[in-house]
Order: structure tokens, then C-alpha cells, then sequence
């Protein structure tokens, strides 16, 4: 078949971004092109068109007003890391941690599965700001897509349409980014970067971080490379602003791996027994940050994104009052629970559960049933998801548009550590921290792949997202200290360290916010603490601990450095390390090398 597009009625004169669509409209073949102008009369077109072919269900508008749901197919819930690919010329410009392909090799693979697979569908062109439309951080995308529940997603987690087109004007530089649904078979699911073309190819998904170019792929994979070359750092951190009682913020990042409660930090609503002090958070972002070292030798951040994509499971008012007060209107729910009057339910939502559903799996499902198995079986899928608009956070900061961002004082790592690792713990300086970076490390929970209770390295939380060679990632923090005339502070931090029967030690949610003023206390050189092998640990007398129900026992257990324990993990670490062979920087084999004498000196 011999289709035609009708390219001089585009809304643009950018030559090489006409020449690509149509090259991409010759493999794909759709029907028709529509280019996306991100205006409200379009969102409801697009709503219109969905409900009619079922891709997206109308919630009941009285209770959820501008809300829609979405079930995606059951063999696509998740990232799917093992199909994930860097596809640069050499393999060790992706590195020992990332899947690589050639890119000739690539390409063909994708253009396989892509040929003709948008017949009889449309292509969305979706023009896309990551950051504030013309700041100095920001990135421009133009996504293809036959999806539209993407192309709604796009518009909440992204500044899209028109006003993004005018600013790429006639040759404006972009990143690629194609994705198609072809027919979700799995065997044909592929999710490729092409750094050095600027270029994401992602196809046979409609999930997620799949699907949504902007985020994992291009705000970490493409971004992490780019920023490399350009000088800036593009990392897995959320952002919080932290205002203290005389109304000073400080600003902190804080990476972390998936599933381990950012958004809940980035959102957190301080305890009752420290409201008398007049704390409040303010939050900037729940996933990415962007960094630059501005004129003043700082580092200034931004959120490249504008909503939320959060997972439900577990969201309810005690857990994240700001998530659920965000999530009322104008959102999309994903694979959670659907009642017949247009409801939406997930495990851990407040209330009882509904009497009846149907579940992510899109099957009939009643509370307490279970599977041939004895299993229990769920209403919502444990990645199910909400995406809602960042702006309808109650805590959403005022800085959010601000084209420099906002500076950063103190960068937070974390990970899930039942032993071994502190509640909280400073680096001694900036080389020391990114080894406390490169080295963190969590415990896998259920709702991961792999095996439950595993201890996975995870550096800056970054293993899964980073686009090159994580070796030469490590250089490149050491290097962006080095230019930096006052870089921040950097701090671990364990919310999830255990007794000796499992029990958490630590309060965690709310109670978290005791542990950041010490780490702001530490960034104004107001707080104590006691040198350890490992870096600087608060005694627990340096933390406010007014009206928590915690032992002196317990917290000292908390903050316990146990030198043969970190003996182990010392050697952990080392045979990490060996895995980046001679792309390990030696100021970390340096690092670990000091960190083993300080713990077996005394
Ligand atoms: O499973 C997916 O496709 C989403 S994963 C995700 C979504 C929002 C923020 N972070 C993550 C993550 O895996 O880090
Ligand atoms: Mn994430």
C-alpha cells in the first residue's frame, strides 16, 4: 500500500525533523500523522477516541474528575531491563553493567518488528520539553507514537506540544525517540538506545518506563551521555526542599533505588512531635534530577519532568497524604483495581476493600481469593501506577519553573540494608562520596525481578539507567567535584536496618525528617557527630529525638559501626569493583583501600 502524508500542512519548517518522520512513516506505515499541539480540546479528543476503542475506561467523574484507567497487557507491567540496550559502537563504551548491540544490529532487529506495524493506526508526533521550555537544562525530544494512552502520559510527565515545536524552530537539536505497541509480543519487545545518534527506539511494549521516551530513557540513558560530553550530571534523585524554622531551604537530592519509598521522601509530611518547630517540606521531584555547576562553582538542579508516575500499591493517606491529595483529579491509573460504578481500588488504599472488581489481570476478582496454588490473588498489580500532574502536589515547591533550579546542599544515597549500614552516616568529602555512591547497594524486595532478600550493588542508584560505561560514570563524578568551588555534602542514608528478629528499627515516613535535619544541621555546621572508620555518624544525642518511642538501645543498634561486618562488605565491594576491570577510577580503588586500614587500625 502507497500512503501519502500530507507534509506541507505540518506545523513546522524544521527540515530534518520532517525528513525523519516521513523516514519513519516509510517503516512504520501508519494511516494517518497527527502532530500533538498539547491543548486541552485535543486531550479530549484523544480521551474521546480511547473510550471508544476501550484503550482507556472513564472513571466516575463525581469521584475522580478528570480521571481515566488503563489496563496494559499482563506480559507488560514493568521495565524490562533484560531487553534494555545500549547501542553504541564499541562495548566498552556501555561497560561491563549495561546489555549491548551494535547499532547496525539493532537497528535491523527494530526495523523488523517496526515495518508496516502502525498500519491502520495513527502516529502521534509528540514534540517534548524535558525541563522548562529554554533553560539552560533543558532537552528537547520529538516522540513517535501509535499509543495514546503514551501520548496522555507524555502530556502530564512532560512540557508538550506547540509551545515545544516553536522552540526547536528551524533546526533546533533533538533527541529521537520512536515507539511502537507492534503486538506486545514479548519476543519482539525491544528498548534500544543509541547514544551517539541521539536516538531511542523502543518497540513490542505499552508500559512504563518503556514506553514514556522521556523519562528513563531519555532523562537518564541519552542524558547520563550527554552529560558526560556537556559537563553536567543527569541522575535517579529526587528533590526536596527542606524549610527550616527561620525559613531558610535547603535543598537536598537524594538517589535511591526503585522501590524504595522517593516518592514518599520527596513528599513527606513532618511528625505531630516536631510540628511545633515549623518544619515543611517542599517538593521538587520524585524521580530525576538534572545538575549543573552554575557561575557561582555550585550545583543547581532541576526536575526535568511534570508529573508523577508513582506506584499505588501501598499510597494511602498515612503513608503519603500529598500522593493521595495529588491523585484526585486529572489522573491516569494503571493496572490497579476497576469496580463496576467506575471505582478504583489497589492493596494498602485506605477504606475497606470493594466487594467485588476487576482486577489488573482484567479478571473478576473478590477480596481474599485465591489461585489454584493457595496464593492470594491481587486487585492491582504490585507496579501498578498513577500518573498525576506534579503541580496538583500540595507540597509541589514554587521554584519548579525556575529556569536556574535550585541549589543543591547535601546529596542523600540510600539503600534497603537490614544490617551492616547506619541509619545515617557523611562522607568526609566529596571523592569519599561518590565512593559511598558507587558502592551503595539494596536488598531486593518482593515486587522485584530476581531472588528476594539479595543484596544488589546499585551505584547512585543508577545500574539500571545509566547510558555508558558506569567506570567512566564514576570519573565523571570525581571529575564534577573537582569542579566545583563548594560541591554539597554527601550523605548515606538506611531507613531499613533490622533487629535481630527482623523488626525495623527505624520509625521511617514521617520520623525521616529527624535524620535530614541533622544532614542540614551538618550542611550549616551546627550539628555533632563522631568520626568512624566509615565516614561521620551522629551519636544519638545528636539527633532530635523528642517524642519518638524509640530505646537508647535501639538507637544506638541503628547507628552501630560494626568494623568485621564492614570488613565483609569491604570485600564485597572489591569484588564489585573488579567487575569495571581498568575503567575503575584509582580514586576509588584508593578509596576502598583507605577505608580497609581504617577499619582494621584501631
Ligand atoms: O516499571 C516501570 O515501567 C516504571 S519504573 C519507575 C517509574 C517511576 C519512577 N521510577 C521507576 C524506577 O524503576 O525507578
Ligand atoms: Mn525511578
Amino acid at each position: 500500500m502507497f500512503i501519502t502524508y500530507n507534509v506541507s500542512s505540518w506545523p513546522t519548517k524544521h527540515a530534518q525533523l520532517k525528513i525523519w518522520i516521513i523516514e519513519m512513516a516509510e517503516l512504520c506505515q501508519p494511516d494517518r500523522i497527527h502532530w500533538c499541539d498539547g491543548s486541552e480540546e485535543e486531550k479530549k479528543m484523544l480521551e474521546q477516541e480511547a473510550f471508544k476503542t476501550g484503550e482507556l475506561i472513564e472513571l466516575d467523574q463525581e469521584k475522580w474528575p478528570g480521571c481515566v484507567y488503563h489496563r496494559t497487557h499482563p506480559n507488560d507491567v514493568a521495565r524490562t531491563e533484560h531487553l534494555t540496550y545500549i547501542c553504541t559502537s564499541t562495548k566498552k563504551m556501555a561497560g561491563p553493567t549495561n546489555n549491548w548491540m551494535p547499532p547496525d544490529e539493532a537497528y535491523k532487529k527494530a526495523r523488523e518488528i517496526f515495518y508496516g506495524s502502525m498500519r491502520g493506526r495513527t502516529m502521534y508526533v509528540v514534540p517534548f520539553s524535558m525541563g522548562p521550555i529554554g533553560s539552560p537544562f533543558s532537552k528537547i525530544g520529538v516522540q513517535l507514537t501509535d499509543n495514546i494512552y503514551v501520548v496522555l502520559n507524555m502530556r502530564i510527565m512532560t512540557r508538550m506540544g506547540s509551545a515545544v515545536l516553536k522552540k526547536l524552530g528551524t533546526n533546533g537539536k533533538f533527541t529521537k525517540c520512536l515507539h511502537g505497541k507492534a503486538d506486545l509480543d514479548e519476543k519482539k519487545r525491544l528498548i534500544l538506545h543509541f547514544p551517539e545518534d541521539n536516538t531511542i527506539w523502543s518497540v513490542g511494549s505499552g508500559y512504563g518506563g518503556n514506553v514514556l521516551l522521556g523519562k528513563k530513557c531519555l532523562a537518564l540513558r541519552i542524558a547520563s551521555y550527554l552529560a558526560r560530553q556537556e559537563g553536567w550530571l543527569a541522575e535517579h534523585m529526587l528533590i526536596m526542599g527542606v524549610e527550616d524554622p527561620s525559613g531558610r531551604i535547603t535543598y537536598i537530592a537524594g538517589a535511591f533505588p526503585s522501590a524504595c519509598g522517593k516518592t514518599n521522601l520527596a513528599m513527606l509530611i513532618p511528625p505531630e512531635s516536631m510540628k511545633h518547630k515549623g518544619y515543611r517540606i517542599w517538593t521538587v521531584g520524585d524521580d530525576i534530577a538534572w545538575m549543573r555547576i552554575d557561575t557561582d562553582g555550585r550545583l543547581w538542579a532541576i526536575n526535568p519532568e511534570t508529573g508523577f508516575f508513582g506506584v499505588a500499591p501501598g499510597t494511602n493517606y498515612n503513608t503519603n497524604r500529598n500522593a493521595m491529595e495529588t491523585i484526585k483529579k486529572n489522573t491516569i491509573f494503571t493496572n490497579v483495581l476497576l469496580t463496576k460504578d467506575k471505582n478504583i481500588w489497589w492493596e494498602g488504599m485506605d477504606g475497606e476493600p470493594p466487594q467485588e472488581g476487576i482486577n489488573w489481570e482484567g479478571k473478576p476478582w473478590r477480596p481474599g481469593m485465591v489461585d489454584k496454588k493457595g496464593n492470594i490473588v491481587l486487585g492491582a498489580h504490585p507496579n501498578s501506577r498513577f500518573t498525576a500532574p506534579i503541580i496538583q502536589c500540595p507540597s509541589i515547591s514554587n521554584r519548579i519553573e525556575h529556569h536556574h533550579g535550585v541549589l543543591i546542599d547535601a546529596i542523600v544515597f540510600g539503600g534497603r540494608r537490614p544490617h551492616t549500614v547506619p541509619l545515617v552516616y557523611e562522607s568526609f568529602d566529596w571523592k569519599h562520596g561518590v565512593f559511598l555512591g558507587a558502592t551503595m547497594a539494596s536488598e531486593r524486595t518482593a515486587a522485584q525481578y530476581g531472588k528476594q532478600g539479595e543484596i544488589r550493588r546499585d551505584p547512585m542508584a543508577m545500574l539500571p539507567f545509566c547510558g555508558y560505561n558506569m567506570g567512566m560514570y564514576f570519573q565523571h563524578w570525581l571529575d564534577m567535584g573537582k569542579k566545583m568551588e563548594k560541591p554539597p555534602k554527601i550523605f548515606h542514608v538506611n531507613w531499613f536496618r533490622t533487629d535481630k528478629d527482623g523488626n525495623y528499627l527505624w520509625p521511617g515516613f514521617g520520623e525521616n525528617l529527624r535524620v535530614l535535619e541533622w544532614i542540614i544541621g551538618r550542611c550549616l555546621k551546627t550539628a555533632g557527630a563522631r568520626i568512624t572508620p566509615i565516614g561521620y555518624v551522629p551519636r544519638p544525642e545528636d539527633l532530635d529525638l523528642t517524642g519518638l518511642s524509640l530505646s537508647r538501645e535501639a538507637m544506638e543498634e541503628l547507628l552501630y559501626v560494626d568494623k568485621e561486618a564492614w570488613l565483609e562488605e569491604a570485600k564485597e565491594i572489591e569484588r564489585f569493583f573488579k567487575t569495571f576491570g581498568s575503567d575503575l577510577p584509582m580514586e576509588l580503588k584508593n578509596e576502598l583501600k583507605a577505608l580497609q586500614e581504617r577499619l582494621m587500625k584501631e
